[in-house]
């Protein structure tokens, strides 16, 4: 598909790497952006540059020697400054719209300038004339800049995996300018949806007063396409997951644990977003309001430990903990217990498992840039049944709108469409799943790659 080398910049990089006395041992990390991309890199050349012990470039895979991995080491002001600080404090909240839990630093500021420098200066040690660089995400807003002032005819491609919020949020920071202006540097701008596309362009109108035309913003005599694309899975690979043997086994015995209940599931790393704690909230109005239904279902929670280092963070837990003890405590009748939660790491077999064994998924974030759990979930509907209940603040709700889409802040809503879910009839199921999974297929990681790499392709070597 791609001739030239690929390197890819991100915050953090597909493995934790450890040096053991039998070698370097890969342990994959979780989250959307590995989930996606590290498929496609095994079959690709290149190099990944992340922050990440211990320092140094390493295979990035036994099967794959063409593709490495190159760590940065970061210290532990610049992690507290630049990642828990100015990403996950102003960025993050601000982008998902939570502007009362925006905290906006100088100091922060100029720690995460120092960092998007170190990781252009690593960059520009690995590119070559022609390879394509693809920067991910908000950690990393400043790297185009600089890579482009050193080497103006740099091949640059960036993708923002977050919402894009509108322009009156957006202008709350104090950055602005800066962030806009180094965007404006790429060759090519990817956001999951429209909207988040057209926030873009619009704040960028209004803050630097950019010149739009079609898809391509112009700015300082640069343009930049900006494309609207939704990150795809690896459709087959889950899908075949899901159909293995060693699956069917799980299944077979999560089944019998649950001694024939209705299994309702949710999976995320720990996060205020998520709207774990409102999906809780629902879970305990369904109960009330129907007593019918207790002991004929149970939720199956998984959480993933996430950012622990972040206030916020440790105080979502702390409430979701405390909410999940009194819906059991209120309900369990010392055999059948309504929700079984779990607050670890899990690996692809256990949750292929859980997603076939789902009668319904519940993906319910306040906001959420795109959403890879509800697309696992379709992926691994081996008989095509199941109900994906889904929030309209997904980005992911663009792309899927034959799930049952709901409004997480309204509790109520939740409770009902869990209840449509429990009363779907099997041909309505299969119907909208049947529609989505073509589509999740269609639109997968190898589609989302070339929409992107196909363009970069075209982008002239000077
Ligand atoms: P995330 O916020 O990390 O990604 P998401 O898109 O749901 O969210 O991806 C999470 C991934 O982690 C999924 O592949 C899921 O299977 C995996 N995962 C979650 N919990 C796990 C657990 N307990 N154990 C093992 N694996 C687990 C960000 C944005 C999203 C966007 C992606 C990709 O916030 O909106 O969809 O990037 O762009």
């Amino acid at each position: 598909m791609n001739t030239n080398r690929l390197i890819v910049v991100s915050n953090r990089g597909p493995y934790h790497l450890h040096l053991t006395k039998q070698g370097l041992k890969r342990e994959k990390t979780v989250g959307g952006l590995v989930t996606s991309i590290l498929p496609m890199l095994e079959t690709a050349r290149g190099v990944w540059i992340a922050w990440g012990e211990p320092e140094g470039r390493f295979p990035g895979s036994p099967k794959q020697p063409s593709f490495d991995l190159r760590y940065l080491k970061l210290t532990p002001d610049q992690i507290q400054g630049y990642y828990y600080g100015l990403a996950n404090t102003a960025l993050w909240p601000l982008c998902h719209y939570f502007l009362g839990r925006v905290h906006y630093d100088n100091a922060q500021w100029q720690v995460y300038e120092q960092v998007n420098r170190q990781f252009a200066q690593a960059t520009l040690g690995e590119a070559k004339p022609g390879d394509i660089i693809w920067i991910h995400d908000y950690h990393l807003t400043l790297v185009p800049r600089f890579l482009r002032a050193q080497q103006p005819s740099a091949r640059i491609a960036f993708f923002w995996h977050i919402p894009f919020p509108s322009p009156e949020l957006f202008c709350t920071l104090p950055w602005r300018r800066p962030l806009l202006e180094s965007l404006l540097t790429c060759d090519l701008l990817g956001f999951h949806i429209p909207e988040y596309a057209e926030n873009f362009i619009e704040t960028a109108a209004e803050v630097l007063d950019a010149q739009c035309k079609g898809t391509t913003v112009e700015h300082h005599g640069l343009a930049t396409q900006v494309l609207a694309r939704p990150i795809g899975i690896d459709y087959d690979q889950v899908n075949r997951q899901a159909r293995s043997l060693a699956t069917e086994k799980r299944v077979r015995r999560l089944r019998k644990t649950l001694n024939g209940q209705r299994i309702i599931f949710g999976v995320e790393r720990m996060d205020y977003t998520k709207g774990i704690f409102e999906r809780l909230q629902a879970m305990e109005h369904l109960l009330e309001r129907n007593p019918e239904l207790r002991g004929t279902i149970t939720l199956i929670q998984l959480v993933t430990p996430s950012r622990a280092n972040v206030e916020a963070y440790r105080q979502k837990k702390r409430e979701i903990d405390e909410i999940v003890g009194r819906i059991n405590g209120r309900f369990s009748d010392g055999i059948w217990m309504p929700i079984r939660y779990q607050y670890r790491s899990f690996s692809l077999a256990e949750l292929a498992a859980y997603y076939r064994a789902a009668d319904i998924a519940l993906v319910t974030p306040l906001r959420d840039g795109l959403n890879l759990v509800a697309k696992e979930y379709v992926a691994s509907r081996v008989q095509t049944d199941g109900v994906l209940i889904l929030s309209e603040f997904a980005g992911v709700a663009h792309q899927l709108p034959e799930a049952l889409m709901v409004n997480p802040y309204n509790v109520e809503d939740m409770a009902a469409a869990l209840k449509h879910a429990l009363e779907m009839p099997k041909e309505e199921q299969h119907r909208r799943m049947q529609v989505m999974q073509a589509r999740i297929k269609a639109e997968d990681i190898s589609w989302w790659m070339k929409e992107f790499l196909d363009r970069m392709n075209g982008v002239a070597v000077q």
